[in-house]
């Protein structure tokens, strides 16, 4: 399998089905409820998680399809999967706060091997490929330089988790202190995409689903940077994890966290 040929195909597949929600008709979302609290689903997460099956069947008909949208997901260990997350960022979505972004990642053998995570509202397209480095629309991108005194921090709240949302506040208080300052996105991967292009330092939330991380990690390491969970220890893909991601110099932050 060429890895190179195939995430062109995989682009333009991420880069139509993030024009679905792009252009969505805002007056028909068709809100709903999901499990969990501030957990909420639209016509168009579901409308995009279609589609983008239907496209990266014919793109790449080897590889399974996990989405976050299905009820039941596919073992992701073994062969090749697609981990997608049709819109990340539904609140925001929700709201028109254009921070939202379609995440794809491939995993063989339960190991992601290809990130593609694009954001139609600032038209930027992220790629990686393990080994080959991380791209921004085509161009090689590098976690920055700073240290945390001179950085920020991204963090995610886990406001749909009531057991570990004061936890999330109790690290940022402390770690707020030893930055520059902080900021909250509400899209997991755009974040850990701001960490690989060197626009924020460091990124925690400590409960987040696979199709959040999955692609976004990649392109993190590919930058230069560190992706694992807040405790230590890899990502996991067939289940929820804490998410830490910071560039060289922030890299051992997470020793203290929890
Ligand atoms: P989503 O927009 O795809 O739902 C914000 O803190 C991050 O948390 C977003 O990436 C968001 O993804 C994710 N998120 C939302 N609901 C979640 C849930 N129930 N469990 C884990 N992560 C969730
Ligand atoms: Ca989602």
């Amino acid at each position: 399998m060429d890895l190179k040929e195939l995430i062109k195909k995989i682009e333009e597949d991420a880069r139509f089905c993030g024009q679905i929600f792009y252009n969505a008709d805002r007056s028909s979302l068709d809100i709903s409820s999901k499990e969990g609290q501030n957990n909420f689903v639209t016509k168009y997460d579901k409308m995009v998680q279609e589609e983008i099956k239907k496209r990266l069947a014919v793109t790449f008909p080897d590889a399974v399809f996990v989405g976050e949208e299905e009820a039941e997901h596919a073992p992701v260990d073994k062969g090749w999967v697609f981990v997608v997350d049709p819109i990340d960022g539904t609140a925001n979505f929700i709201r028109d706060f254009h921070m939202s972004c379609i995440s794809i990642a491939l995993l063989k053998d339960g190991d992601p091997v290809l990130g593609v995570i694009y954001n139609p509202y600032a038209e930027e397209m992220f790629t990686a490929i393990k080994g080959e480095g991380a791209f921004l629309n085509g161009e090689p991108i590098h976690v920055s330089d700073k240290e945390l005194s001179g950085g920020f921090i991204i963090f995610g709240s886990a406001s749909y988790y009531d057991d570990i949302r004061d936890k999330s506040y109790e690290i940022l208080s402390r770690y707020e202190k030893k930055a520059l300052d902080t900021r909250r996105s509400g899209s997991a991967a755009l974040d850990m995409c701001a960490v690989a292009c060197g626009r924020a330092e460091m990124f925690f939330e400590l409960r987040l689903c696979p199709w959040d991380y999955a692609a976004a990690g990649l392109l993190v390491k590919e930058a230069g940077g560190a992706a694992h969970r807040i405790e230590g220890g890899d990502l996991t893909y067939d289940r929820n994890c804490s998410v830490f991601a910071a560039n060289a110099l922030c890299k051992d932050e997470w020793k203290n966290m929890v």
